[in-house]
């Protein structure tokens, strides 16, 4: 559920011995761990019910054993650490801000503080799935396993496997295609990098342009992000054309969002059958 509510913690203090320097490490500094916590509030709000919230004291806690269970070189590492505990541990938080001071960092000037802020989210993302080599359907089992088994990524949704006839102009075998859902808290990049290993893993050779393939990993959509890089487009650059994206993709999100015209996806699929029929 989309929601602007938070819940702050200001400078929780803690001595602590993280820093690239041997000194750092042995003799520990002062840290001050400030969050914002993107979660609803109204049910806790309407029932008084601590239960029906995120309790800020079990977050304290949590990030104090933490941070104070290692030793690590950089803030950064620290506050990726800490946003990736509070999302895997907290299902309702949807965004975590995560900023740590250091005040008392050596750089031999006198600063306030040094600082690193981050901001790290869950994110829905749509993928479509195809093989026409081999033993399709074991292959399609083995890549949605293999999805699954990504670090923080879940399969929510799966659709229906269908069989397809290729498209392109290749001769080639039938398809069996489909559609899964994911939450993750990888970035795109990462996401990309994951499904690209899960199809090399799985042995499948660049050869042809649209030719056959043991499995093809493909990412739809990622959140409502307009993606234009040079090893990734998003959304997928022909989905809105391929009948065998569509089909899968409405039969789980027929009300999920194309970004680039703001249609949804029952209307891109019915917009593609008027079109097919008329050939
Ligand atoms: N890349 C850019 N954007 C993306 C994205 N959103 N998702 C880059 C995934 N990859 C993306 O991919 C080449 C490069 O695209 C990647 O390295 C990545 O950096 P690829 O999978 O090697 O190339 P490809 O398979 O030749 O192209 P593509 O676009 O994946 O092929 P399609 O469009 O999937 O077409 N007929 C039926 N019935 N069913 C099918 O599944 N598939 C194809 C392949 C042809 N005909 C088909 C089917
Ligand atoms: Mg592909």
């Amino acid at each position: 559920m989309r929601t602007k509510d938070k819940i702050y913690i200001k400078d929780l203090e803690l001595i602590a011995y993280h820093g690239v320097l041997a000194e750092e490490k042995e003799l520990g500094q002062k840290f001050l761990i400030s969050l914002e916590l993107n979660t609803s509030l109204r049910k806790s709000g309407l029932t008084d019910d601590l239960t029906k919230t995120v309790s800020y004291a079990d977050i304290c806690d949590d990030v104090e054993q933490l941070f104070l269970s290692k030793k690590n070189d950089l803030l950064e590492k620290c506050a990726e650490e800490i946003a990736e505990l509070i999302l895997k541990k907290n299902k309702t938080i949807l965004e975590v801000k995560v900023k740590i001071k250091k005040p008392w960092a050596p750089v031999r000037k006198i600063i306030d503080y040094a600082a690193v802020e981050i901001i790290r989210k869950r994110h829905r993302v749509y993928i479509s799935f195809g093989s026409n080599l081999g033993n399709k359907t074991e292959n399609i089992a083995i890549a949605l396993d293999k999805i699954n088994k990504l670090s923080n990524t879940e399969i929510i949704k799966k659709s229906t496997i269908i069989e397809t006839e290729p498209f392109g102009n290749v001769e080639q075998d039938m398809f069996l295609n489909g559609v899964v859902e994911l939450e993750t808290l990888m970035d795109s990049d990462e996401l990309l990098e994951s499904l690209l290993n899960i199809e090399a893993e799985m042995g499948r050779i660049r050869e042809i342009k649209w030719g056959p393939r043991i499995i093809d990993l493909d990412i739809l959509l990622y959140d409502d992000d307009v993606i234009n890089e040079e090893n990734l487009t998003v959304p997928h650059p022909w989905m809105n054309e391929r009948m065998f994206v569509l089909e899968p993709l409405s039969e789980i999100a027929p009300n999920a969002v194309y970004p680039l015209n703001g249609k949804r996806i029952w209307e891109l699929k019915k917009e593609l059958e008027k079109k097919e029929s008329q050939g």
